[in-house]
This record gives C-alpha cells, structure tokens and sequence, in this order.
C-alpha cells in the first residue's frame, strides 16, 4: 500500500471541474457491511438467483424478507469509513460533481453526499406489491415479516432485483454525469452487475480519466487509466 504512487491521480483529482464516481459493496466493507461477491461475500452462503429476484419474492416473501432483516439489522450498526466522508470533502470542493451508487446501504446519506443517484434502490424504503406506494421504514428488526401496506398488500424492499429495470431515467442521468466528468472514480465494485458496469467504458470513452480502487483486480483494471489495489479507506482520504 504505502509503494502506491499516487501522484499522478491526485493531480487528475485535483484539477478536474467535474467529477463522477460509481461505487460498489466494497466501500461499505470496511464499515462491517459484507460485500456480494468475493472473500466474505454475502452470496457464499446465500445463492442470489434464491434471494434477489422477482421470482424468489412471489416464491417465499418470508424467506427473502428474512435476508433483508438480517442485512438492514447489520447496516444499522455500521457507521460511514474515511472512504465515504473523502466523498463528502470531494462533493464540497467540485462544482460538478454525482456520485453514482450501487449501494442499498444509505451509507454515503449518513456520511452526507448530497448529490447520489442510487442505481439499485434503497434498502430503509418499502414499497407496496399493490398500490406502489413506497414509504422509508428504518425499523430493525421489523415487527413481522412480510410487512405490510395500508391498503393489505405485501411490501418488498425498495431495490433493483435482476431482471428488473432501474429506477427511470436514473440510468440516463447517470450516463450523463459520467460523459460530463474529466475523472470517473471506480471504488468497490466487482463490475459484474449491469447496466451499472456498463458506465465505467462509456466515462472512458467520453474522455475521462478512470481511477479504480479495489482490494482485488476486476475485468475492467485492465482497460482504466489507473488502478489502485488496496482498501478504499485507506487510499481515498489520501487522494482527495
Ligand atoms: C473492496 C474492499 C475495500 C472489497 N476497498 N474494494 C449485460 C450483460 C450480462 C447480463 C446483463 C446485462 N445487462 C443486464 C444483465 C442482467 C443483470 C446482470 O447484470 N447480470 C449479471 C450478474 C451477469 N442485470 C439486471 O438484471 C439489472 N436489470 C436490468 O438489466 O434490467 C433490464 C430491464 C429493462 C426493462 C425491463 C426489465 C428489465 C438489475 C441489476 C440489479 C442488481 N441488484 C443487486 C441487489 C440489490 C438489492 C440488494 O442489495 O439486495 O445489486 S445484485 C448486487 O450486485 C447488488 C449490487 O449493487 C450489485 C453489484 O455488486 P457490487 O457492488 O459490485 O459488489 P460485489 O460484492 O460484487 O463486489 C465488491 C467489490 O469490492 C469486490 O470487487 C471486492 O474486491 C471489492 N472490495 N473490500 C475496496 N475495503
Ligand atoms: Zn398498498
């Protein structure tokens, strides 16, 4: 870790106006949240397509519900790292500046970025099977499972399974930060999940400079202009 030059992002950092950054599980891991894939991974134990799908939902709500419960109980304890508070001191210096999550956790809210465009829901909001309404809940554990609305339908979790479409026009305000941006952070993500992934080539190829940080190589290290292998607590605080 400390061998790292980082020199030459800190420049890129410092002189972009704009700046974009997607970020994934791996910021929150050293905040106590486990990631999905990878050492620790949530999806060890747990097999996604069981859990994060529609399909698993209408199977056993109880049973996916269980996993949300358990996983809100986790993040209720967890508090912002140094990686979530240098995003905040980020967003205060750039005039231009998104911060683009994969996150469910509301993490990078409690830190307190304002400008977050959450690709994949929120894990504190519930909304109806029936009606659609969607309400925040921050209860942990909640009462009974599943809860319910007002109007006696089931609630799910307010987040993106696969399969499922992203919230709208989420996904085209994302691909315009991150075409507007001169430097694209890419922290804690797999970059296995799309269309997330997807943002990571298309910043480059708008003229971005990528910067990637990640404990472990990703299929994009090899196509970023830097790629930084170490925890993002330790190496953000240092490059903004
Ligand atoms: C550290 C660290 C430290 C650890 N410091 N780093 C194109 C190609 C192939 C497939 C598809 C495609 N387009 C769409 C698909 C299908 C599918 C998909 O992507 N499948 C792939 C798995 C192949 N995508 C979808 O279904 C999406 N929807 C969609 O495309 O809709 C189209 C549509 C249109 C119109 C109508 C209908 C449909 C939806 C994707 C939803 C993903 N949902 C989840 C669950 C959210 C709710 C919840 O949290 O429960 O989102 S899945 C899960 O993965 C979660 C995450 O946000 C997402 C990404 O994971 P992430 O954040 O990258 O975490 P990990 O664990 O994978 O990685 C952690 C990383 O951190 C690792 O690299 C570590 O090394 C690193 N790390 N400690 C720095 N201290
Ligand atoms: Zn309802």
């Amino acid at each position: 870790m400390s061998d790292l030059d980082l020199s030459q992002p800190r420049e890129w950092i410092a002189q972009a106006a704009g700046i974009a950054i997607l970020t994934g599980a791996g910021i929150s891991a050293e905040s106590g949240v486990p990631t999905f894939r990878g050492a620790g991974g949530l999806w060890n134990d747990y097999r996604a397509e069981d859990l994060a799908t529609p399909e698993a939902f209408t199977r056993d709500p109880k049973l996916v519900w269980q996993w949300y419960n358990w996983r809100r109980e986790l993040i209720a304890k967890a508090e912002p790292n140094p990686a979530h508070h240098a995003l905040v001191q980020l967003e205060i210096r750039k005039r231009i500046f998104t911060l683009i999550t994969q996150n469910v956790d509301g993490l990078h809210d409690r830190a307190g970025n304002g400008k977050i465009l959450k690709l994949h829901g929120d894990i504190w909001r519930l909304r109806c099977m029936q009606c659609g309404a969607n309400w925040p809940d921050r209860r942990v554990p909640l009462p009974k499972l599943p809860p319910h609305c007002q109007c006696g339908g089931i609630a799910r979790p307010n987040v993106v399974w696969f399969g499922e479409p992203l919230p709208d026009g989420m996904m085209k305000e994302a691909e315009h930060a991150s075409e507007s941006a001169q430097v694209f952070l890419v922290i804690g993500t797999s970059a296995n999940v799309y269309p997330a992934a997807s943002l990571i080539p298309y910043a480059r190829q708008s003229g971005a400079k990528v910067i990637e940080i990640n404990t472990e190589e990703t299929p994009y290290s090899n196509a970023v202009d830097c790629a930084l292998r170490g925890p993002a607590g330790e190496i953000l605080p240092k490059l903004v």
